[in-house]
């Protein structure tokens, strides 16, 4: 059953409170939303983050640039869309908002391919986890007069309610500040939980991440997240090369060709390939599978709705990340329903295709112009 009708749309969704990471202070977040509707008006669902300014951008790549290919076509068609895609976008795209764009409607097309064919995308996928998928608890940000305490209560609270491994933001503060927090949250959580550290491009060069990292290594730390800027290849690979601590990376990178730039390097011990910006599903299963060869894990970043689907269908894809608290990652707020956590583990989804439905009363009230 072809394609109808692709319609985008901007939300803009702003957070409850002003939160920061890193390298950036965040009191807004734009997606982009795509439908795609068949002749019988079932409908596809994809998205992609746009950052917190100009989100806005994807949706006019999907509107102007990539709509004109979809239209017509099988939702099953997804490897042929995604080529024309791509080819027809290469002076414009290749990654970044266009990318984001491509991932959207490919996320789209393969909730629609999963709903005519009434399963849910990870068993059309096929299934390598039933029932639930191992994820870990995420977030760990700085804001303004939550302190360690605030911190520790954060993660005990994951701890509680039964997941295996958690994920705070370091890189703010000097790292003896940082070390601080840290150390509060191992003598929190004790030794049996995972503690993952997010740095989100923190550091300038290999020399300083090193040199942080290595302040903290007494902590047993899981693994590090992006130490220096995505093309920083070589600067990661020094990371990686001269610690203890794997160095996980990937969540801003794009296409087969971007990954195995980072395999190739040594770049990194764990790809966080994120569907809503590498290409979407059928570029993430891409990589995935050249990670495998290379026996190298994938642990995407964020979006459990969609992520819960890949890495129930993926041997070397190891956790989902889930975000338990809506005012820092605010999609949910667009959403009839989530995914659920369940003794640490996520719920996988029984309704066809990902399962997700949009709440359209919010979407509209934080909608830029709308649905066209
Ligand atoms: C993050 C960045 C952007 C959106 C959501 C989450 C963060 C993470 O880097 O990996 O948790
Ligand atoms: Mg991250």
């Amino acid at each position: 059953m072809p394609v109808k009708e692709v319609l985008a749309c901007t939300a803009v969704v702003p957070l409850e409170a002003q939160t920061s990471f890193a390298t950036r202070t965040v009191s807004d977040r734009h997606y982009t939303l795509v439908k795609v509707r068949d002749e019988q008006g079932l409908e596809g669902i994809g998205f992609c983050y746009g950052g917190s300014r100009a989100g806005h951008l994807s949706t006019l790549a999907v509107r102007d640039l990539l709509r004109h290919i979809v239209v017509g076509r099988e939702p099953q068609e997804t490897e042929a869309v995604w080529d024309t895609m791509f080819r027809e976008s290469v002076l414009q795209g290749r990654r970044g908002s266009v990318m984001r764009a491509i991932s959207a409607i490919d996320i789209a097309l393969w909730d629609l391919a999963a709903k005519q064919a009434g399963l849910p995308l990870y068993r059309l996928l096929g299934a390598y986890h039933v029932e639930t998928v191992p994820a870990y608890a995420s977030g760990g940000y700085y804001l303004p007069g939550k302190g360690i305490e605030g911190l520790v209560e954060e993660v005990t609270s994951w701890v509680r309610s039964g997941f295996p491994a958690v994920k705070i933001k370091v890189g703010r503060l000097p790292p003896e500040e940082d070390a601080l927090r840290i150390k509060a949250c191992r003598e929190a959580i004790g030794p049996n939980v995972q503690l993952f550290l997010d740095a989100n491009n923190a550091w300038a060069d290999a020399p300083s991440a090193i040199r942080a990292v290595r302040m903290w290594e007494q902590y047993d730390i899981g693994w590090i997240e992006e130490p220096v800027m995505p093309d920083d290849i070589e600067a990661s690979a020094a990371v990686a090369a001269a610690l203890r601590t794997p160095v996980a990376t990937g969540e801003i990178e794009a296409t087969r060709w971007g990954f195995q730039e980072l395999i190739a390097h040594k770049a990194a011990s764990i790809l966080q390939t994120d569907a809503a910006v590498c290409g979407g599903v059928t570029e993430w299963r891409s990589i995935a599978a050249m990670a495998a060869g290379h026996s190298i894990p994938v642990a995407p970043h964020w979006f459990a709705d969609l992520h819960v689907h890949l890495v129930a269908s993926t041997p070397n894809a190891i956790w989902v990340e889930f975000f338990t608290d809506s005012k820092i990652l605010n999609f949910m707020r667009l959403l009839k329903r989530s995914v659920q956590a369940v003794n640490g583990r996520l719920a996988l989804p029984v309704e066809p295709g990902l399962g997700i439905e949009l709440e359209e009363a919010a979407v509209a009230r934080y909608s830029l112009d709308g649905w066209r």
